[in-house]
């Protein structure tokens, strides 16, 4: 590092400082004005409409049939959608919303689940000083403060960790990082600091500690996303808006005039059809937006360019129990992250141009991507193996291109607003976290446009208005849910993080154990706080299938694919009883499910990793092993350890290093309880014979056997394209 190098980092550092400073004091004044208690000038029609039960979604199917004219009807029941139909119906404006799948099931559902000003843009608006850029992280963080607040027992603080990996971009990140907090002002959530390299480590024990030289903890927050999405719409439905999941729009309706009056509905429970009349039409479809904007017509340009996002499940030892890791940085820009979620670690992400689809998948390669990624980040203590993941899946980014070229405002701004010559209002683009103010973006927007159609009484109440469960959540309330119903701790507190003051509805429905302790709330899977009762309370709040309940109601089959399937036989069941389903009925519920867990959260993907090679062992083989693993086993144990492993491979003639064997016996011990059994060590035998394995570590441990017995190499996964595993040989001389 030369003087000149230091001398440029310090000018930096300073300027992004001052420049900052500016930003802030130009924004200052518009700022102040905006400061009105928002709670104590609540307008009078700002009343909820049903306080205790929610009305079943065959009231809202009727109301659909029945209400003469919406002013509002939103399309989408995303973040965006939902969002919007909240803020149009506390207007005072006759609101109804539709889904085609079931509510949160696109894009929200598969988020990052952070709630987030931007910091990457605040960077990019000081060194550019670039006020639209810079007004949007501000916008954001407000937005960041409100979600926290609003909606408290699905959302809050969370730190993120920067690791540095050059000391002289200390002073970079950290005049960053303030600035942020800075930009923040009163809507900040705590306040950053810096750690150096011993601390880091502290906090972050999994962290590899080469070439770490310190880092910087930072707060942003954290959600989830898909019971938030609920909470938006039971919201609306208090407030008196019709929504409905599983309906969906087929067709728009236009008047004599050319100008969009309704809208012909599609009920996907019963395949009944029939039209909706509305005063104004919004499109919040997400990545669909251009499926729909075409609909209302068919030459529009594209304005979405998608990318999707894979995101994989880890254990939660892969990361501490509440920070997460952030390294913004990585030499190509991607950004690699682990953020403990829901007691589980999620890591990701990839970004890849894609087409839309409603069920995006994610592929082995993205898996094994995230995977290699993620290594470089942890010391040898956390062996990443492909056998942890739990869970993957792919969320579809909608970047937004914009149809109106010049129009760079609402580029920087990251969502557009788009009215159509026949009035078909299309919101697309931004993020989560900024949905509130995007919704009420868009219904000044209309209102603006269609002053004659749309009469709200009052302007957008969405800031500050709490959300379904939050009103008298507190962070102590599980406290009774333990002492009052007898509810066990782990699950007192997840219903009240899920369900928030409704979490008392859940537990009246929680069935006795019949044990002393807990008195209610029958677990649906050991390892998870999730209880039958709230398969019941899902239907309340209008799942409809299987998947709405281990998707987006619980979370399970993003926290464990496998655990998901394992649960779905009671899940169903209890479904059966509440909706009347027949066998048949219940037989396709389940074959959707093991069809949505195969496709969409990565099921498929993992099945590589289990048991892949089919035994090629003879018969008198398999007796010959399984005297050796019994004698192995002297105490009778049932399993094995890498001890007796060791041993047996001595036995077997084969030299195998104490590094091979770690490796090995992490890759083989496919049900991760740190002990081999029966079948796990047959599988070993029978792989490290025949050279047929499928991944990474193991492959590359056993490769080393296979080179020795043929003197052929196999060709790696990464050369492959990620994809191929047991073809394409060829021949290297081996030394
Ligand atoms: C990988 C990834 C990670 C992200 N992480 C974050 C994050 O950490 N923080 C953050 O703030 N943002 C994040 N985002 C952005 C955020 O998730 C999205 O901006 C947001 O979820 C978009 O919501 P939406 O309502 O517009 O779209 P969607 O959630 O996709 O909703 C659109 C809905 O419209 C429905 N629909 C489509 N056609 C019809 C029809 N004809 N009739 C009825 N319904 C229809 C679909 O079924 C769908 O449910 C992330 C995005 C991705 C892709
Ligand atoms: C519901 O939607 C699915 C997928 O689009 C379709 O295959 C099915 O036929 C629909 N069901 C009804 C009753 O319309
Ligand atoms: C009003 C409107 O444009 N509705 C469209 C919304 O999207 C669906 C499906 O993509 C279209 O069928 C509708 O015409």
């Amino acid at each position: 590092m030369t003087f000149w190098t230091l001398r440029k980092i310090v000018l930096c550092s300073g300027g992004f400082g001052l420049a900052t400073y500016n930003l802030v004091w130009s924004d200052h004044q518009l700022l102040t004005t905006e400061k009105l208690s928002a709670e104590a000038k609540r307008p009078a029609h700002l009343k909820m409409i049903s306080k205790k039960g929610l009305p079943s979604r065959a009231d809202h199917i009727k109301a659909l049939k029945e209400t003469p004219e919406y002013d509002v009807l939103v399309v989408g029941g995303g973040a965006t959608g939902s969002g919007v139909a909240l803020d149009a119906v506390t207007r005072g404006l006759k609101t109804a919303l539709v889904e085609m799948d079931d509510f949160s099931s696109g894009t929200s559902s598969r988020s990052t689940k952070l709630i987030h000003g931007g910091v990457r843009y605040l960077q990019k608006a000081i060194l550019k000083l670039d006020y639209d850029q810079y007004r949007m992280v501000k916008e954001a963080l407000h937005e960041r403060a409100n979600l926290l607040e609003i909606a408290p027992h699905l959302s809050y603080p969370f730190p993120i960790m920067l690791p540095v990996y050059h000391w002289w971009q200390i002073p970079y990140f950290w005049v960053g990082i303030k600035a942020y907090d800075f930009v923040a002002g009163s809507k900040n959530v705590k306040s950053s600091y810096y750690l150096s390299k011993k601390k880091a480590l502290e906090h972050f024990p999994m962290l590899k500690k080469e070439k770490l030289c310190g880092a910087i903890v930072y707060y942003d927050g954290q959600h989830n996303d898909a019971r938030m999405n609920l909470a938006l719409i039971l919201t609306a439905v208090r407030y008196g808006a019709n929504c409905a999941n599983h309906v969906g729009v087929t067709e728009l309706i236009k008047d004599e005039n050319g100008q969009l009056c309704g809208a012909k509905l599609k009920d996907n429970l019963t395949g009944e059809e029939w039209p909706v009349k509305a005063k104004v039409i919004i499109n919040a479809t997400g990545p669909f937006t251009d499926s729909i904007r075409r609909m209302d017509n068919p030459d529009q340009r594209l304005i979405c360019q998608p990318s999707a996002g894979v995101h994989i499940t880890l254990p939660g030892y892969y990361s501490p129990d509440s920070m997460g890791l952030l390294d913004p940085a990585t030499s190509d820009g991607r950004v690699i992250f682990f953020l403990p979620w829901q007691k589980f670690t999620i890591a990701g992400t990839t970004d890849t141009p894609c087409e839309v689809s409603t069920n995006p998948s994610p592929s082995e390669a993205d898996i094994q991507f995230i995977l290699q990624e993620i290594k470089k980040y942890l010391n040898s203590d956390v062996n990443v193996r492909r056998g942890d993941v739990m869970s993957a899946w792919s969320g579809i980014r909608p970047l937004v291109l914009d149809p109106s070229k010049g129009n760079t405002e609402s580029i920087a701004r990251n969502h557009i607003i788009d009215i159509s010559e026949s009035g078909l209002i299309t919101i697309a683009g931004g993020k989560w976290t900024t949905y509130r103010s995007m919704a009420a973006e868009t219904i000044d927007a209309a209102v603006k446009k269609f002053p004659d159609r749309l009469k709200p009484l009052s302007e957008s109440q969405t800031d500050g208005l709490l959300l379904e469960g939050g009103d008298e959540w507190t962070p102590t309330m599980f406290i009774r849910l333990v002492q009052d119903y007898g509810i066990e701790p782990e699950v007192a507190n997840h219903l009240a993080n899920t369900y928030g003051d409704r979490a008392f509805a859940v537990a009246k429905l929680a069935e006795l154990t019949g044990r002393r302790w807990p008195v209610v709330g029958n677990r649906l899977h050991p390892e998870f706080p999730y209880i039958a009762a709230e398969v019941r309370f899902a239907i309340r709040e209008y799942a409809c299938n299987a998947v709405d309940v281990i998707a987006r109601r619980l979370r399970l089959s993003f926290l464990n694919v496998e655990a998901a399937e394992e649960v779905l036989p009671k899940i169903i069941e209890i479904m059966s009883q509440e909706l009347k389903w027949s066998k048949k009925e219940a037989q396709a519920q389940y074959d959707k499910a093991i069809e949505f867990l195969h496709t969409e959260m990565g099921k498929n993907a993992n099945k590589q990793v289990k048991m892949v090679s089919p035994l090629s062992l003879s018969a008198t083989e398999i007796n010959k092993y399984t005297s050796q693993f019994h004698s192995m086993d002297k105490e009778k144990k049932g399993y094995i350890t890498i001890n007796d492993l060791r041993r047996s491979f001595k036995a077997l003639g084969q030299k195998v290093s104490d590094e091979e064997l770690h490796v090995l016996l992490s890759e083989v011990d496919v049900n991760k309880n740190g002990q081999v059994e029966l079948g796990e060590y047959l599988w070993l035998i029978s792989a490290l014979k025949s050279g047929d394995v499928a991944t990474s570590v193991f492959a590359a441990a056993v490769e080393l056997e296979h080179q020795r017995e043929t003197g052929y190499k196999q060709i790696s996964v990464e050369r492959s394209g990620g994809g191929v595993y047991k073809t394409n040989y060829e021949k290297v001389a081996y030394g």
